[in-house]
């Protein structure tokens, strides 16, 4: 039987991408943190499926990462966890090193002490191409802008070591910005579209933002899942990057959340300071062709599509909300 570990089986992609697996027949194993509250809403719905497992454990405990392996013995592993947020990044660059970097380098070194040969999956993003103009593809120069970015560029070329020093099946994919409904309320997209239904239903006149300058290549994360997954049934282990191919800036995206729910974004947004980062990344935009040629993987949702996706489920979960 296919046997996944997923390491951010809580996160937005960890839950679809447990759902995709279990689709398909896999029985799979989540790493959970432990928290004095539960914090598992996005795979609530999948309790009591007898083939997904959730274990303790954390990217900085080496040995429990170690024992996990050795007793889950994957086929296959997704390490998609990580302390995710670029501007927190700058708050915590040693927690987010330590998870995203050498928690890499710790998983890694788990699956190839353990000796057994299953596949590697790793989360890398396209803030390490950082201030490289676009569009940006595998061969684009990186240069990262945020300790976030700094962290994710160890743990890719960790697994190009590992990949070359000892033959493991390790890819990294190279995914733009993708998101959903179930994206953290803390990334622009979230914020933007929860602060739409907010004001839509009278509970504020105010959304606070920061830099709307910026353009990013906004993907649908469901789709974005299934590419993890072709990279790890290709015959050879490669890199990819996973975009969409179309660019979008912050102020554009607010102008079609706030027109879908028939508002001018101009007469709520405020800008402030505090969401600024020390340094920005300007504009990314990919170039997938590699993962179409390849894997015939495709983005078929753009993000003006997700504006309006977003906006709907927002309002529809805060109308409940109100409603209760
Ligand atoms: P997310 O929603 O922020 O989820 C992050 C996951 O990592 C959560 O399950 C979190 O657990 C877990 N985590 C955080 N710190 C950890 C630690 N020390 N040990 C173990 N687990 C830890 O992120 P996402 O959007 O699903 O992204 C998935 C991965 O892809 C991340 O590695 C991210 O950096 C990368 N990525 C994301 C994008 C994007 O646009 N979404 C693009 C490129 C790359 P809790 O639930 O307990 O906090
Ligand atoms: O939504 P964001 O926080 O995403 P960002 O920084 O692009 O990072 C996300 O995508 C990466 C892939 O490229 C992932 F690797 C990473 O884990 C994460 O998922 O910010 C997008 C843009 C930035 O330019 C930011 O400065 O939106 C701008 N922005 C403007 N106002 C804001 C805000 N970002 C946030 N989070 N909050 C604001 O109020």
């Amino acid at each position: 039987m296919n046997r996944a570990f997923i390491t951010g089986i809580t996160g937005q992609d960890g839950s679809y991408l447990t759902e995709f697996l279990l689709d398909k027949g896999y029985e799979v194993h989540g790493l959970v943190r432990r928290s004095s509250t539960l914090n598992r809403s996005r795979i609530d719905h999948l309790a009591g499926n007898d083939r997904l497992h959730l274990h303790y454990g954390d990217l900085t405990d080496g040995v429990g990462l170690v024992n996990l392996v050795r007793s889950i013995e994957p086929t296959e592993v997704y390490n998609l966890g990580a302390q995710s947020h670029v501007k927190v990044s700058f708050e915590m660059p040693d927690y987010t090193a330590s998870t995203n970097s050498i928690g890499t380098l710790r998983l890694l070194e788990a699956i190839r002490a353990s000796g057994m040969s299953c596949k590697f999956y790793q989360a890398s993003t396209s803030e390490m191409f950082g201030s490289t103009p676009p569009p940006q593809n595998e061969d684009t120069t990186f240069h990262p802008r945020s300790p976030y970015g700094a962290s994710k560029l160890q743990a890719h070329w960790v697994t190009i070591n590992y990949r070359e020093a000892y033959g493991l099946f390790a890819v990294s994919g190279i995914l733009f910005n993708h998101e959903s409904p179930r994206r953290g309320e803390n990334f622009v997209t979230r914020k933007i579209t929860r602060g739409v239904a907010a004001i839509r239903a009278g509970l504020t006149d105010t959304l606070e933002l920061g830099n709307l300058d910026a353009t990013r290549d906004w993907g649908y994360a469901p789709e974005y899942v299934v590419g993890m997954w072709q990279m790890l049934q290709a015959d050879e282990p490669d890199d990819y990057v996973l975009a969409t191919g179309e660019g979008h800036s912050v102020r554009a995206f607010c102008e079609a959340a706030f027109s879908h729910a028939g508002l001018n974004w101009q007469d709520h947004v405020v800008h402030n300071d505090m969401y600024e980062r020390p340094s920005e990344v300007d504009a990314l935009l990919g170039d997938a062709t590699k993962a179409r040629t390849h894997l015939g993987w495709e983005a078929k949702t753009t993000a003006l599509d997700l504006a309006r996706l977003m906006v709907d489920s927002d309002s529809a979960e805060l109308e409940m909300s109100l409603k209760k």
